[in-house]
């Protein structure tokens, strides 16, 4: 039995002298809240988009050329496990109006994960990690404080506000000479920064930073290998990102990091990193090809998430102006 005793003494020793203290305060690292901005902060990174920065990027509209960057919604489209998307007409006509005139109308009715689905912003009450019995998410809250049936009491994507920043296109794809990137290919930071060399651009705190991978051009082609997995980065670069201050990352898959990741035992990682412990937004499912076609690798970006109070995120149509 001393024995016994005298033997976990010693494990713990040695866990404690591997692993810091720190470290294991939060299956994800050490604990990190407060943020930055401050202990009731619900905004994160967005913070960085100063009235100087949206001037920056306003400068970098030279030729009035507008890219959509989101995708169509429409049955049929690829969808992360079980989540759904519907839009019927109700009717048809809707409704016919009762003066001599005789208007008709159409209305629709929707139903699905508003925020989940197609062309998706991750806002920053979607990702939390369970830390011992609490779910916590950006800046420390707590999913048993803020969660409501009708909708998130912290954290909602009412809060977010517009984003007019510069952008910068990393076209790994474009860089690695191929028409895309394997499912699992993990973009290393070797790679970002050999791609940002090759296009000639660097990327500056404030900036949404998008990733060309190819995996997009599967989209409504071959949704099946889509949804297997997809290229993307890793926790080295989202370390990096957060390095770097950006405010959101963005990409042409379903995650903009890889799945599988570094570690397929911890899946969506780079999410835990970017968006719950850094305040960092995600923007899934882009449409990056024209951009990269016509070599635009850093422009306006412009993107106005609808204000769902509550909501975890916002469908919508980001655009870059050149
Ligand atoms: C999850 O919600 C797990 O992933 P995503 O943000 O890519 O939809």
């Amino acid at each position: 039995m001393r024995c016994l005793y005298g033997c976990f003494l010693t494990l713990g020793a040695v866990w404690l002298t591997v692993v810091p203290l720190k470290a294991q305060e939060t299956p994800i690292g050490p604990k990190w809240w407060p943020s930055e901005w401050g202990p009731e902060d619900q905004r994160g990174a967005i913070n960085r988009i100063t009235p100087q920065k949206v001037l920056q990027a306003a400068g970098l509209i030279q030729e009035g050329k507008v890219y959509q960057l989101g995708r169509v919604y429409e049955n049929g489209m690829p969808m992360f496990g079980n989540r759904h998307y519907s839009l019927t007409i109700v009717g048809s006509p809707s409704g016919v109006a009762e003066g001599t005139n005789q208007m008709v109308w159409h209305d629709e009715m929707f139903s699905g994960e508003i925020g989940q689905i197609g062309t998706q912003f991750d806002g920053l009450g979607h990702i939390g990690t369970r830390v011992g019995g609490e779910d916590v998410f950006y800046n420390g809250f707590k999913r048993s404080e803020f969660s409501k049936p009708y909708g998130l009491e912290k954290l909602g994507v009412e809060n977010v506000g517009v984003f007019f920043t510069r952008g910068v296109l990393v076209d790994v794809a474009g860089y690695k000479g191929v028409e895309r990137l394997e499912v699992g290919y993990i973009v290393t930071v070797a790679d970002i920064q050999g791609a940002l060399k090759k296009q000639g651009v660097e990327i500056t705190g404030g900036d949404v930073v998008l990733f060309r991978t190819g995996h997009g051009k599967l989209w409504m082609v071959d949704n099946e290998t889509y949804n297997s997995g997809e290229p993307g980065i890793g926790l080295e670069a989202a370390r990096w990102l957060v390095d770097q201050k950006v405010v959101m990352t963005g990409g042409d898959s379903w995650a903009v990091e890889a799945v599988p990741g570094d570690d397929p035992n911890r899946p969506f990682e780079a999410h835990q990193v970017l968006i719950n412990r850094n305040g960092i937004y995600n923007l899934e499912n882009l449409d990056l090809e024209e951009l990269a076609a016509d070599g635009v690798y850093e422009f306006a970006f412009v993107f106005a998430p609808l204000r769902l109070r509550g909501g975890t995120g916002s469908p919508g149509n980001p655009i870059a102006v050149r």
